[in-house]
């Protein structure tokens, strides 16, 4: 059923009014005939709504930081959000020789009453001599959660000691939870701290072979990234370092010599790309690895930006000999799921980017979202210049990066940027809203009130999202894909990839299993209940009561 602004009124207005108008501003109806369609996001969630956002830690250490395999993490907290984070992101990684991989691994100060009462920095001093003597890593991070905040252990300074001492990387990321909204703040947290402390810290001046790149915002989630590095090796590229999936510090500490970075997920990375840009004079290309058009799309970009006749001839081979492979296997899974549709909300760059690959399975998205993305991913970076801060956004500061006096080159001259800008994403993300069909909704930080509201007006075939609302929905008997962890399946990304997600998307659909469920609402009595009006003396007894 398509959905109108009634509609919409109706499920806001069980909502308090001021709660009413703030999540109003989080809903928009897709209207094409309408040039700019504004929508709030990256502002706080109201207490008391179940959201499905996570804190600035798990941006930073869980997010960003997290995947990088030749370092040691270590969380300078309670041990809760060490224990609750430790491998619950599918950030895979292969060991590298020399052989040092400790993404297996949970290092945490474990900090206890004392060390609240008393402070945790000899306690995380002495956790670092321990780290550097049994593992021997490559650097260490040390990311920080709520209490040491709230208690002020200077962390920044106990990583500058430890750095004299050992003669090693390490530095600190006070990316306390409550530091921001959302994770997003964690993400900007730990691209400061990247740029700052590891970025251009290599002693390479020229890039290693003549289309060496970065891969920015790829996490290598069930192992997204070796698709795409299998695809752009086959074609000529030198992948530099993938930032962060399957990523190393020894890799990372030269990603300034890269010729182009590309960018997958803009809302986690934005900030280094955009950095990148104005100390070494590096343009970054907004691509999408997910589904068959987009990847294609992307190849050919990459391919123009170089604008080497050799490289745009060997891209459309490689295309050609892809297509060839997996095309015939598509068939039967679009069978299965033509005519659906979806929801489509995950946290800052998957919302946007599944629907292609939905559009070629031919379903349709009705709904999509982010949980913690910021107005541009949603409209653009045209809107970055209109978008006021606020107190929450000014906690974190935008680096001050100035060209590299050494390192600084144009990779390209400005015109031929601009011609090329006129082309393709280049330096730039025109967000999600744009490529959406009319009549579909867009939300924001949807809640569980929400899901179950737009689920019963639009009836979707399939919900994509994630752990946290997944359960909801597929006990109405409608089947789930998380696409956070893919239920543990994997990769989706390239073209391979996309085999793989057709495959379990049209699983999804096929299985008999929703033959064997009945909602609890179909075969059993509804409590109902009402609040009536009670005399003083009743109250006060039940109060007693
Ligand atoms: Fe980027 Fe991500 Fe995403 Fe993200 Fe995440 Fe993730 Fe995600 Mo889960 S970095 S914004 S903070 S694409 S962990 S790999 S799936 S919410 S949509």
């Amino acid at each position: 059923m398509a959905i109108n602004e009634k509609m919409i009124e109706e499920i806001l207005n069980k909502y308090p009014a001021k709660v009413k108008r703030n999540r109003k501003k989080h809903i928009v109806i897709r209207d094409s005939a309408r040039e700019n369609q504004e929508i709030e996001a990256n502002t706080r969630t109201i207490p008391g709504i179940v959201t499905n956002r996570g804190c600035a830690f798990a941006g930073c250490k869980g997010v960003v930081l997290g995947p990088l395999k030749d370092m040691v993490h270590i969380v300078h907290g309670p041990i809760g959000c060490a224990y609750y984070s430790w491998l619950t992101r599918r950030n895979k990684a292969k060991t590298d020789d020399p052989k040092k991989n400790f993404l297996a691994y949970c290092v945490s100060t474990d900090m206890q009453e004392s060390d609240i009462v008393f402070g945790g920095e000899k306690k995380l001093a002495r956790m670092i001599d321990e780290v550097v003597e049994i593992f021997k890593p490559n650097a260490i991070t040390i990311s920080a959660t709520c209490p040491v905040g709230l208690i002020g252990d200077d962390i920044q300074a106990v990583a500058k000691a430890a750095r004299a001492k050992h003669g090693l990387n390490i530095t600190a990321y006070s990316c306390e939870g409550y530091k921001g909204v959302s994770q997003s703040a964690g993400h900007h947290i730990a691209n400061n701290g990247l740029m700052e402390n590891i970025v251009g810290e290599g002693d390479w001046e020229e890039p290693p072979s003549k289309y060496t790149i970065n891969i920015l915002g790829e996490y290598n989630i069930g192992g997204d990234s070796w698709e795409v590095e299998r695809v752009l090796n086959e074609i000529g590229y030198e992948v530099q370092v993938v930032m962060t999936g399957n990523g190393s510090y020894e890799k990372l500490k030269n990603a300034h010599v890269a010729q182009l970075n590309l960018v997958q997920c803009h809302r986690s990375i934005n900030y280094i790309a955009d950095m990148l840009e104005k100390k070494y004079g590096t343009p970054w290309l907004k691509v999408n690895f997910i589904g068959i058009r987009a990847t294609i799309e992307s190849l050919r970009n990459m391919a123009l930006y170089f604008g080497d006749e050799a490289l745009i001839k060997r891209t459309e081979e490689v295309i050609e000999k892809e297509l060839a492979e997996i095309e015939p296997q598509l068939e039967p899974y679009k069978k299965i799921c033509s005519g659906k549709t979806a929801f489509c909300f995950v946290g800052g760059s998957r919302g946007h980017h599944y629907q292609g690959l939905y559009e070629e399975l031919g379903i349709t998205t009705v709904l999509a979202g982010y949980e913690f993305a910021h107005r541009d991913d949603y409209e653009g970076r045209d809107v970055l210049p209109h978008i006021k801060s606020d107190a929450d956004s000014k906690n974190i500061p935008d680096l001050h990066v100035t060209p590299d006096e050494r390192r600084y080159r144009l990779k390209i001259p400005v015109e031929r940027m601009e011609e090329l800008q006129k082309k393709i994403p280049l330096s730039n993300y025109k967000g999600m809203i744009k490529d959406m069909m009319d009549g579909s909704i867009v939300v924001d930080d949807l809640n569980h009130y929400e899901t179950e509201e737009f689920i019963r007006i639009l009836k979707p075939d399939i919900f994509s999202s994630g752990i946290k609302d997944k359960y909801i929905p597929q006990k109405m008997g409608i089947p789930t894909k998380q696409l956070h962890n893919y239920d543990y399946s994997g990769p989706y990304a390239g073209f391979r990839g996309a085999i793989n997600f057709a495959r379990d998307v049209a699983m999804g659909f096929a299985t008999p299993t929703w033959n064997f469920i009945v909602p609890p609402w179909k075969d059993k009595p509804l409590l109902e209940g009402s609040i009536e009006q009670c005399s003083d003396d009743t109250c006060v007894e039940e109060v007693g009561a």
